[in-house]
């Protein structure tokens, strides 16, 4: 308050001031208006001047007193492998852009001083030049053209999507109104599926339970990463527009509702050996709580950070969560140590949960005997339609992966139904659900393999129709041998 009223103070005094001067100044100009104006004239140039001194020597002087707290010097290298490559292009950037605006600041105030009105001197109007035009309209463009090109080159280096997954950290963010929802992927390194209808108190990310991949899905209350390996970042915010920004490792990206976007980095230092370059530097060797003059300095406290940047609303402040970097051994072994969402919140204690047996063995079996069917015991569709069910995902994945290993195969895809409604209808149902299985499968990748989808409707039941057991059995999907 009290700093409130010394502005307001400060700023009557000014402003009583400047009126008086401007009455002196009219009451000059009667007597002797030329020179009133002459004497103005040099004032306003000189203070211009001084303005440009002391701004222009502020701005190096700050940027220098306070460059051990800036990101990209003193300490604080990028904690990225990318991150390197970005700050040197934004050294390049800062070079050129810092070389024409302290050049541009000098002419300019440096004019207003030397063009003063004065005696003898009257302005020189130009009111058109081809050649400064063309100066000044072609240098800007070829520097900006350059800058950018440069910058698109290191983006496609940075961005380009991960194809092999096999050794990638894989992390999940979702953004709300007022944090962050963590989740790695658990032992299978692949996420559930998720459904923004299914969210609840229960279910912040609406995950659904029907799909085995999310049985091993973790939830966490911050980011550790293996220092070393190549990390993939899945952003979604679940209400407004977020941004994923991790500061110190050169990263950001927006969290769209709607739009998973991504992010791919490789830590390059711990958490321990960033601290250890701050170590020394007289910013960071003061006591971090400045209460406690004998407790932690400030090097000894740092914690990487994620932030949101974007402004999303007036909790944006507390969507900050830590971000820790160790070694690969530590990583795993925090891994194994963080328990299932599923098993801890959702699964009641009497349920068990399935293990989904692998379809690969059948496969081979039946390739190896190089006859003979088998049916696909987890694909399973919505009642009444050929939409596959989440739950049928995982057998179709296996099932794609084994084929794609063994080139030119010839198999049908055959569908199956119980003897209930209209046997025209479960014809054409059974015809368009092998057709579904079929594409799911080409979707997911099968080489060089035929598929032939048919549908039998209920003319091959393989148990008896009468009991709902029966009929369950009977409904089924099939993959056979085709000779040539
Ligand atoms: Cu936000």
């Amino acid at each position: 308050m009290t700093l409130v009223l010394l502005l307001i103070f400060t700023f009557l005094v000014l402003l009583v001031l400047l009126r008086a001067s401007k009455l002196i100044e009219v009451a000059q100009s009667l007597k002797n208006p030329k020179e009133v104006r002459y004497r103005t004239s040099k004032i306003q140039g000189t203070l211009l001047f001084v303005f440009m001194v002391l701004f222009l020597g502020g701005v190096f002087y700050f940027n220098f007193h306070y460059r051990n707290y800036m990101l990209g010097f003193g300490p604080h290298d990028a904690a990225s492998v990318h991150g390197t490559e970005l700050d040197h292009l934004l050294w390049i950037t800062i070079l050129v852009t810092g070389f024409v605006f302290v050049l541009t600041q000098i002419a300019l105030f440096w004019f207003g001083y030397k063009y003063r009105e004065r005696e003898g001197h009257s302005a020189k109007y130009i009111s058109h030049d081809n050649k400064l035009e063309l100066i000044w309209t072609i240098t800007p463009a070829v520097v900006m053209t350059l800058l950018v090109f440069s910058g698109l080159d290191i983006w496609n280096k940075i961005m380009p999507d991960v194809k092999d997954k096999s050794n990638l950290v894989q992390l999940e963010v979702t953004g709300f109104q007022f944090g962050w929802i963590l989740r790695y992927p658990g032992p299978d390194n692949e996420f559930g599926a998720r459904n923004f209808r299914l969210i609840s108190g229960t279910n912040p990310l609406g995950q659904d339970w029907k799909d085995p991949k999310n049985y091993d899905d973790v939830h966490v209350g911050k980011i550790v990463l293996p220092k070393g390996r190549q990390v993939r970042v899945k952003i979604t915010a679940r209400d407004v527009l977020h941004s994923f920004f991790l500061p110190h490792f050169r990263v950001k990206m927006d969290a769209v509702p709607g739009m998973p976007t991504y992010a791919i980095f490789t830590p390059k230092y711990t958490t321990e050996e960033y601290r250890q370059r701050l170590k020394g530097v007289p910013e960071y060797m003061v006591p971090a709580d400045p209460e406690n003059p004998d407790g932690p300095k400030k090097w000894e406290t740092f914690k990487y950070e994620l932030a949101c940047a974007e402004l999303c609303g007036k909790g944006h402040y507390s969507m900050r969560r830590e971000v820790e970097v160790v070694e690969p051994a530590e990583y795993e072994a925090w891994l194994k140590k963080q328990k299932s969402y599923y098993l801890t919140n959702i699964k009641k204690p009497e349920t068990k949960v399935e293990p989904v047996e692998d379809v690969t063995a059948n496969v081979e079996k039946m390739l190896s005997a190089g006859k003979g069917s088998i049916k696909l015991e987890h694909v399973h569709f919505k009642t009444g339609s050929a939409e596959l069910t989440h739950e049928s995902w995982k057998e179709l994945n296996s099932l794609a992966k084994t084929l794609s290993a063994h080139p030119g195969l010839k198999l049908e895809v055959s569908g199956h139904t119980d003897n209930q409604g209209d046997d025209a209808a479960n014809m054409k149902l059974s015809q368009k659900r092998a057709e579904a299985v079929k594409i799911y499968l080409m979707k997911t990748g099968i080489g060089q393999t035929i598929l032939v989808a048919k549908g039998y409707g209920e003319t091959q039941p393989i148990e008896s129709n009468d009991t709902p057991e029966g009929r369950a059995k009977n409904r089924r999907t099939e993959v056979k041998i085709l000779g040539d």
